[in-house]
């Protein structure tokens, strides 16, 4: 019989759908584990990406179910998005049918691949049962002040004629298309994650260890915390008559240099500028400017030349009372601070170059040897009155408490990070539950009502919002005073989705229609313990779903602080050296290998060519390897003695049998820490290899048949068809124990020698490790006959273990 994937493969998916070997246990007295991989967006077919994703989830999930863990592995569809309706706009299918066609079709797929999840858990974010819920948590949240409206700057994408968040700007580009980002200005609901910023930066600190480095730092950079001094400064009486105002606050991290300021820059946004211009006080030409500045984005003022114009007016030096010219300038942000910066030209870079070009004061305040502008925060202050002659750390101390104590400023944290936008101008998402009533104003839907659900006449042409546009669909009465209102025709970031989806999965689907999260359940199976899934997500999904867990936590659904324990991101799969895409042409398609070789091989080779978190370069040979191993594999086992191995006894084992049974155990060892800490399952894969080496040149059947036992269940996880079919044959059983580490197997009987001549390294010896000093010296002087045959030996020493050295003369 040789080896056919196609048979084994169908005949055991089978059998484990019927037997629901996959499905959890709602037994919550067993040890768990929540193993999950990111769901996939049902963009079509599955690709490498996908299958790396999967097989890593899916060696872990099986490991932990065969050492006798109740394992919860569920896998869905974050099914809502643009490209459902791009691909009506160009081939004028519905976005729902091309959806759930592509989903079913996804699902077949992953299903041959022999991946372990649930059958009974499967969902798609797009299901108006999750959109029931998912709008009760918007509800909720809005009602807790943890989403509220406002008329704001956004991130706006001309292609997919949608606003964007801040995370979803990549470069200045769309995330998603890559056309290039600009600002509108417009109503839209967001979700205050500011409110978490403070925790969401501390708790990263417990994720230390658990989740990779890289992805911490990206956090921490994105929520961008910064300890300060934030105080006013009076503007002189003329300019307070020009600018309506009495004072501009700003925000320093170095208050140390308080000493100096030579300047005051504002953004183009700030309320003092547009006074100046309401009232006529600045020239066509600058207000000219200041528009086109306006128009930029954040990341175009701050890439563009420094630009900015004096506004003839003044403030006083806090401490010196010295007049100080206020300037406008495109580098200063509109939404950071107070969007007014005390420019230090002397100690920073952006100042400095400002100063430059328009010949303003340089007052160096740190010493330095260095030339101007000296950035760094070491050094004592010079020319700052009373603190001159202070290391700058400390200085920077004293003079917030010296601004707190006169009360004429205080210590102040400032975040980067921005509440999260929400609403979208597209059709295909979860409708946002909110009714605009002209009496009432903004009115929740009642949550009796939901789900608000999409129409299905819709028309859509890539132009406008759909529903905007539908002709009656938004019509509604309102929950308030029963009068006629507007339903909100925006829809929401599928984000949305994609933060809460691991919680779903975690509930018990016999509860789905009633709650949305059971609480037994979220108790006993939450948080995930391994998340497995992409780097490209370290900010986007990883920060909201980190920001969902402890709103719901806050909101009574949940308890755990964290979503998700362990994280492990997986590199990406390349071709010829670039990351495999479509608009490349490089993409290998998994149906076509499984058509080929079958699941087990594509398995085997992804998880054989690279450790998980590194690239993993595509590569036919490396495919017909991983093949030919599953081939021998096969036919070797075919000789292998039936029934349940015997107990062997070690001592009777021959030299060549002993050390064939050394590589197996070793292997066995090694399985548990790549399953459980590692995940380096090339290495195990090389090590069952080497054991099966090793085992070739053995008659011993005995030992083979332990062997094949021990080796088949190492690699269930990883070849999960195959090895379910080899045990059978060999041993009638589906499903088998991880045999015990047996001790005896590592100590080693022989041993290697060093032996030297007047401390030079002449010759090895093997020895037995039950042999004497006398029989080893004995040894020893035979292998170096011919060095001592004529000397005479002064002095024989022999450490134990490790080397024979003769002194001779
Ligand atoms: C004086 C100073 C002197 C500053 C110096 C830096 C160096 P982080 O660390 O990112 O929080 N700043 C404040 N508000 C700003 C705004 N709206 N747009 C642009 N820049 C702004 O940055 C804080 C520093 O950035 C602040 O400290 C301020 O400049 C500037 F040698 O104040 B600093
Ligand atoms: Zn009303």
């Amino acid at each position: 019989m040789a080896y056919e994937a196609k048979n084994i493969e169908k005949k055991w998916q089978e059998i484990w759908d019927k037997n629901d070997y996959f499905e959890p246990k709602n037994d919550f007295s067993l040890p768990k584990k929540y193993i999950l991989s990111m769901f996939p967006y049902p963009s079509g077919r599955i690709h490498m990406g996908h299958v790396r994703n999967y097989s890593i989830g899916d060696a872990i999930s099986r490991y932990y179910r065969k050492i006798g863990y109740n394992v919860l592995h569920p896998i869905g569809f974050d099914s809502f998005g643009m490209p459902a309706e791009n691909a009506a706009i160009k081939h004028k299918v519905h976005p729902k049918s091309w959806t759930y066609e592509n989903i079913a079709y996804m699902k077949n797929e992953l299903f041959s691949l022999g991946f372990s999840f649930s059958k009974k858990r499967i969902l798609a974010t797009s299901d108006p049962l999750y959109t029931k819920f998912e709008q009760e948590f918007f509800i909720k949240m809005y009602e807790k002040g943890l989403i509220y409206t406002k008329e704001a700057n956004v991130n706006w994408c001309e292609q997919d004629q949608t606003v964007l968040a801040n995370e979803q700007v990549e470069d200045g580009k769309c995330w998603r298309c890559g056309h290039e980002v600009v600002q509108k200005k417009m109503p839209g609901y967001y979700v205050k994650i500011t409110a978490y910023a403070d925790e969401l930066l501390k708790e990263l600190e417990n994720l230390k260890g658990k989740w990779p480095n890289q992805v911490l730092t990206m956090q921490e950079n994105w929520i961008g915390k910064s300890e300060g001094l934030e105080f006013k400064l009076i503007l002189d009486e003329k300019s307070q008559e020009k600018s309506q105002e009495n004072h501009i606050s700003v925000f320093t991290t170095r208050a140390d240099t308080i000493y100096g300021v030579s300047y005051i820059a504002l953004s183009v946004d700030h309320k003092i500028v547009q006074n100046l211009i309401n009232h006529s006080y600045l020239e066509s030409k600058v207000i000219e400017k200041i528009k086109q500045i306006q128009n930029q984005t954040p990341r175009e003022r701050q890439s563009a030349d420094k630009e900015g114009y004096f506004l003839d007016i003044y403030v006083l030096h806090p401490l010196t009372k010295e007049k100080i010219p206020v300037w406008v300038a495109n580098f200063v942000l509109s939404d950071y601070g107070s969007g007014a910066v005390m420019a230090v030209p002397a100690h920073d870079e952006r100042d400095f170059e400002f100063a430059n070009k328009y010949n303003l004061v340089i007052k160096k305040v740190i010493e330095c040897e260095s030339k101007l502008p000296y950035t760094q925060k070491s050094g004592k202050l010079i020319e700052s009155s009373e603190f001159s002659g202070i290391e700058c750390d400390i200085a920077r101390d004293k003079i917030i408490t010296y601004f707190e104590n006169k009360k004429i400023g205080k210590r102040t944290i400032n975040f980067k990070i921005r509440d999260w936008g929400v609403s979208r101008q597209r059709y295909w998402g979860a409708p946002i539950p909110m009714i605009k009533c002209e009496k009432c104003g903004i009115v929740p839907q009642k949550i009796e009502n939901l789900p608000i659900i999409l129409p299905e006449d819709i028309e859509i042409t890539g132009e406008g919002n759909p529903l905007e546009k539908h002709p009656t669909w938004k019509e509604c009465t309102c929950p308030k005073c029963g009068l006629k209102a507007c339903k909100e025709t925006d829809t929401l970031d599928t984000f949305f989705e994609s933060s809460w989806y691991f919680a779903r999965f975690a509930s018990d689907e016999k509860t789905w229609q009633e709650k949305a999260l059971d609480d037994p359940s979220m108790k006993y199976w939450m948080n995930v313990d391994q998340y497995i899934g992409g780097i490209e997500h370290a900010i986007l999904h990883l920060l909201y779903a980190r920001f969902f867990q402890k709103a719901l936590r806050d909101l009574g659904y949940l308890t755990d602080n964290e979503p998700f324990d362990r994280l492990l991101t997986q590199g990406m799969v390349l071709k010829d050296g670039a990351k495999m895409s479509k608009s490349k042409g490089n993409v290998v398609d998994p149906d076509d290998i499984i058509k080929k070789y079958g699941a087990d091989t594509a398995r085997l080779f992804i998880l054989f060519a690279a450790p998980p978190a590194k690239e993993l370069e595509w590569n036919d040979d490396a495919l017909e390897g991983a093949y030919r191993f599953i081939c021998r594999l096969y036919d070797r086992a075919q000789n292998v003695k039936k029934g349940k191995p015997l107990e062997l006894k070690q001592e009777n084992l021959n030299k060549e049998e002993k050390y064939a049974r050394l590589k197996v155990y070793e292997a066995l060892k090694k399985s548990e820490e790549v399953y459980i800490q590692t995940f380096a399952f090339n290495t195990l894969i090389a090590s069952c290899m080497e054991a099966l080496n090793a085992l070739s040149i053995c008659k011993n059947e005995a030992l083979e048949q332990e062997a094949f036992y021990i080796i088949l269940n190492i690699l269930e996880p990883i070849i999960p068809h195959v090895c379910f079919e080899l045990s059978e044959q060999l041993f009638g059983c589906e499903n088998f124990k991880i045999l015990k580490l047996k001790e005896e197997v590592f100590v080693k009987d022989t041993l290697n020698l060093a032996v030297s001549i007047n401390g030079k390294k002449r010759a090895e010896i093997e020895i037995s490790s039950s042999a004497n000093k006398d029989e080893i010296l004995k040894m020893a002087k035979e292998s170096v006959f011919k060095w001592i045959q004529d000397k005479n030996i002064v002095k024989e020493i022999y450490i134990e273990g490790k080397l024979v050295n003769l002194v001779i003369k």
